[in-house]
C-alpha cells in the first residue's frame, strides 16, 4: 500500500478503493466554486481531464465523462488549502483559491494509480493547507545567475512542490543592483515579460527585486525617479509584487544622506515607505518585501528599533535565520526576531546557496528549523539556491516539505523521498553522492566509520569506500540526466582523482618503494591544488594522518 500520510497534512483513509475504467480520470464537473467558471491552467497531468457539463450540455455531448466532480467554495480553507474527498460516486474538491483547487488535481493524481486500462483510486478525505503562506525561491545568489531556461523550469518545479513565490534578485544582474537606475535592455527585459508570464501561468507569485543601496541618494528626486520607472515597467507587464534589497552593502549613511536621514534604518525605512505610497497609488492589490542590512543578527539594535518604529507596518521583512548560514533557527531567534524588526516576517534560508563555497555543492536535506516559525510571525519562507539549478532541486525537494508543513519535517524522510524523485533509476548511488556532498554549512557530521578507519589505519574500510565511489561514479556517468552531468562534472571529476590518489596511497603503503611514494606524494600534491572539494576528503586525510604527505623542508632562517 503506498502510504501518503506525511505528503497531506490530514489523509484519512479506510482500506477501500474504486476503481475506474479507462486510460483517464474525464472528470464531468459541476462547480459552486464561481459562476463565471476559469479553470484553466489547473490540470498538468495526463491522467485527468476537466468536462464541463454545461458544456458538454451545450453540445448534446453529456455523459461523456466516466466520474463526477464537483468544485466548491469554502472560504474556512487555509489560502493555498484545500479538501479533497474520493466518494463512490463522486470526487470533491473545496478551496478557497485556484492555486488551492490546482493543489487538489494534482493530489488526485498522485494518490491515482494507472493500472492498465483503469484507474484505482482510495476513497480518502484529504484536507491540507501550507504551514507559510509565502513558500518559493529566491534567486539571490551571487556569481553567474541562472539561464532563462533554468527559471522556466524552475516555475514549473515549483508548481508541482506546492511553492507559490519566485523573487527576481541575482546579484550579478546588473540592472537588478549595479545599474539600478537604468532601464533594462530590451531583450532582457522580453526574458522577465515572458517569466512573469509563465509564472501566471502555473500560478506563482512574481516579485521583481531592486537593490539600490550602494549609491542611492536618499534626498533626490530623480533617484526615486529613476526607482519608479523602473517598477512602472514592471507593472507595465502586469508585476504586482516588489522586494527592496539593502543585503550587503555599505549602510552607514555618508555625506548629503547623512545630512538629510542620520540613520540607516532611518534612511531605508525611509525609502520603502517612498516605494510603498508609489505602489499604493498605482496597484489595487500589491505586496511589498525589504531586506534589511541587519538581517543576519538575533538581537535588537538602533537599527532594526528604527525600521519596526517608522516602516509601513504592511511591509514584509526578510531575515536569514541567526548568521548568513543559520545552523540552527529556533523559537526563540524566530520570536525574539519577530519583536526586533516589529514586521511580519519571511524567512530567506541560505540553503542550498553556495555562492560563499564555489568548491562545495550542497546536496543535503535543510535541517534545523524550528517547527513552528509560521505561529511566530512568519508568514513566508523561501529558499536561495545554489548557482547549480539543477543540483538545487534535491535539496529544494526537502525544502518544499518543510514550507508545506513544517509541523511535520523529518530531514532524512525528505531527503530519501527526494533522491527517488529526481534519480528514482539511481537511488542508492545518488544517495551516495549526496551523501558524500552534504551540506556544510548545516551539517557537521561525519561518517564515523571511515573517522575510525582513519585514527586506525584501516586500509580495507577506506578501501571499499572507494570502491563504492568507483561504482556509483561509472553508474552516474552513464545516466541521461545531461545537465546533472554538466552541473555536476566537477565534483564527479574530483571524485575521479580521489579514487586515483587513494589507490596510490595503498600501492606505496603496501610495496613501500621510493617510486610508490613519489606516486602517492605527486597525487597528494595534486590534491591539494583542486578547487573542488567532495565531503570530508577521507583520501587526503588519510595520507596526512599515515605520515604519507612530503613534510616541508625545513627553513634555515632565523
Ligand atoms: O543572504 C542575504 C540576504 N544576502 C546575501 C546573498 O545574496 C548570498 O547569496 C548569501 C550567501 O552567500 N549571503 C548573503 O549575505
Amino acid at each position: 500500500m503506498r502510504d501518503f500520510h506525511y505528503y497531506f497534512r490530514d489523509y484519512y483513509h479506510c482500506g477501500e478503493y474504486i476503481e475506474v475504467q479507462g486510460d483517464k480520470l474525464i472528470c464531468e464537473l459541476s462547480s459552486k466554486y464561481a459562476l463565471n467558471q476559469q479553470f484553466e491552467g489547473v490540470i498538468h497531468s495526463d491522467r485527468i481531464e476537466i468536462v464541463s457539463k454545461h458544456k458538454e450540455f451545450v453540445e448534446r455531448r453529456f455523459g461523456l465523462g466516466n466520474i463526477n466532480l464537483d468544485f466548491e467554495y469554502d472560504p474556512e480553507l487555509a489560502e493555498d488549502g484545500y479538501v479533497l474527498k474520493v466518494e463512490k460516486e463522486r470526487i470533491l474538491i473545496a478551496a478557497r483559491n485556484k492555486r488551492g483547487i490546482q493543489y487538489a488535481v494534482d493530489a488526485l493524481d498522485v494518490i491515482a494509480e494507472s493500472r492498465g486500462g483503469s484507474i484505482r483510486l482510495p476513497l480518502v478525505a484529504i484536507h491540507d493547507e501550507p504551514s507559510f503562506r509565502i513558500r518559493g525561491i529566491i534567486e539571490g545568489f551571487y556569481g553567474e545567475p541562472w539561464t532563462f531556461a533554468d527559471r522556466l523550469d524552475s516555475i514549473e518545479f515549483m508548481a508541482r512542490h506546492r511553492m507559490n513565490t519566485f523573487l527576481y534578485a541575482p546579484k550579478d544582474d546588473r540592472y537588478h543592483r549595479e545599474l539600478w537606475r537604468e532601464p533594462y535592455p530590451e531583450a532582457e527585459f522580453a526574458n522577465i515579460r515572458t517569466l512573469k508570464q509563465h509564472c501566471d501561468e502555473r500560478h506563482i507569485d512574481f516579485y521583481y527585486c531592486i537593490s539600490p543601496g550602494n549609491d542611492m541618494k536618499f534626498a533626490s528626486p530623480a533617484d526615486f525617479e529613476c526607482i519608479f520607472r523602473k517598477l512602472r515597467a514592471m507593472m507595465d507587464i502586469g508585476v504586482k509584487h516588489f522586494a527592496v534589497l539593502m543585503d550587503d552593502i555599505d549602510y552607514v549613511p555618508k555625506e548629503e544622506n547623512a545630512h538629510f536621514l542620520e540613520r540607516p534604518g532611518l534612511a531605508h525605512a525611509y525609502l520603502v515607505n517612498e516605494i510603498n505610497r508609489f505602489l499604493q497609488e498605482s496597484l489595487p492589490h500589491y505586496r511589498l518585501v525589504m531586506c534589511p542590512s541587519e538581517y543576519w543578527s538575533y538581537w535588537d539594535t538602533e537599527y532594526k528599533k528604527d525600521i519596526r518604529e517608522t516602516m509601513d507596518a504592511s511591509v514584509l521583512v526578510f531575515w536569514t535565520g541567526y548568521f548568513v548560514f543559520a545552523p540552527v533557527i529556533d523559537r526563540k531567534h524566530a520570536s525574539d526576531n519577530r519583536r526586533f524588526y516589529g514586521h511580519d516576517l519571511i524567512l530567506w534560508d541560505n540553503i542550498p546557496v553556495n555562492d560563499a563555497d564555489r568548491g562545495r555543492i550542497f546536496m543535503g536535506p535543510v535541517r534545523n528549523r524550528y517547527s513552528r516559525l509560521a505561529q511566530h510571525g512568519h508568514v513566508g519562507f523561501v529558499s536561495n539556491p545554489m548557482n547549480q539549478w539543477e543540483l538545487s532541486k534535491i535539496p529544494l525537494i526537502t525544502l518544499s516539505h518543510y514550507m508545506w508543513n513544517s509541523e511535520r519535517y523529518e530531514p532524512d524522510v525528505s531527503w530519501n523521498l527526494a533522491v527517488n524523485e529526481f534519480a528514482p533509476e539511481l537511488v542508492d548511488a545518488m544517495t551516495f553522492f549526496c551523501a558524500n556532498n552534504d551540506n556544510g554549512r548545516l551539517w557537521f557530521g561525519r561518517d564515523e566509520a571511515l573517522e575510525r578507519a582513519i585514527e586506525t589505519r584501516d586500509v580495507a574500510v577506506v578501501d571499499r569506500h572507494y570502491q563504492q565511489w568507483a561504482s556509483v561514479l561509472e553508474q552516474l556517468q552513464a545516466w541521461n540526466n545531461e545537465k546533472f552531468l554538466a552541473e555536476a562534472g566537477p565534483w564527479l571529476e574530483r571524485a575521479q582523482h580521489d579514487i586515483r590518489l587513494w589507490r596510490a596511497i595503498r600501492e606505496a603503503l603496501a610495496s613501500g618503494t621510493e617510486q610508490a611514494k613519489a606516486a602517492a606524494a605527486e597525487q597528494i600534491a595534486r590534491s591539494k591544488e583542486q578547487q573542488t572539494r567532495i565531503g570530508s576528503d577521507i583520501a587526503l586525510r588519510a595520507a596526512e594522518r599515515w605520515g604519507l604527505c612530503p613534510q616541508p623542508e625545513p627553513t634555515t632562517e632565523g
